[in-house]
């Protein structure tokens, strides 16, 4: 049997959840939250996604779709740092890119800019309901981390928001990080990315819920392990009550 027929048959035969978490270890595809009441649950949507929709794409949109309104969802950072930033262009913005990679780096603005760009018009989706659609410019995650070199062990990608009170940080596993569509974005409807929608830098992981496309980002860490960051069950919003996985 195929891969997708095994996990077909298994899933739709026995509906069973120890069936599809064994099934699950064996492919290594166990979240970090896999714990807990909603854990198993959790193993079988990561792992049936992971198998049945593979290297899939998001579905891309012509710019006749492009939202008139689009949905800032929350204040930017009322934060010191930021706003001292923001007077400033943000000329200083950094984004770090570190952990298990051969060649850690720091990348300004322009550093990023200067990078083979790529654009896409994609939905953005919030697990409450609301969605737009938008362009966004920027590079692809994957090239920083070719050039970075991640390393062989390194199993996720970890990123995180300016070190405001209430830090943001996610992560995800590398098929996800190096998707040709999870984009560093610097840029949206071809001007610079607003400060509403996480100017000016945010990732882009439009096969999952918004939440995923973290705002205000300056921290990129590859690890093999989330165990020691949090709660360990993958993003601060895993640390509370979403799921960590949160593929469409
Ligand atoms: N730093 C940061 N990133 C974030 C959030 C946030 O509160 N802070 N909210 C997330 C949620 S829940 C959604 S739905 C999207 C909303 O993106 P938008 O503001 O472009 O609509 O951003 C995500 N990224
Ligand atoms: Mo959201």
């Amino acid at each position: 049997m195929t891969r997708r027929n095994l996990i077909v048959t298994g899933v739709a035969a026995t509906a069973g959840v120890a069936v599809a978490a064994r099934l699950a270890d064996q492919y290594g595809l166990i979240p970090p939250d896999s714990g807990g009441i909603y854990g198993p649950g959790e193993s079988l949507t990561y792992a049936a996604q992971r198998l049945l929709t593979g290297s899939s794409l998001a579905r891309e949109f012509p710019t006749s779709k492009i939202s008139k309104s689009p949905y800032a969802n929350g204040k930017p950072p009322a934060d010191e740092i930021f706003t001292r930033e923001q007077a400033n262009g943000f000329a200083d913005w950094k984004l770090s890119l570190q952990g298990m990679v051969a060649r850690p780096a720091t990348y300004s603005l322009a550093d990023l800019r200067a990078l083979p760009a790529r654009s896409q018009i994609t939905q953005l989706a919030c697990e409450e309901g609301w969605s737009y659609i938008a362009q966004w410019d920027g590079v692809p995650l994957s090239h920083v981390l070719n050039l970075a070199g991640v390393l062989p062990q390194a199993k996720y990608v970890v990123y995180g928001s300016i070190p405001i009170k209430r830090r943001r940080w996610d992560s995800l596993d590398l098929d996800e990080a190096m998707h040709p569509q999870t984009l560093i974005t610097y840029g949206m409807n071809g001007v610079d990315l607003p400060v509403g929608h996480g100017g000016p830098l945010r990732l882009r992981v439009p096969r999952q819920l918004g939440y995923k496309s973290i705002k205000f980002m300056t921290t990129i860490t590859v690890t093999d392990s989330l165990k020691g960051i949090g709660k360990g069950r993958g993003s601060s919003v895993a640390d509370g009550t979403y799921s960590w996985y949160a593929g469409i």
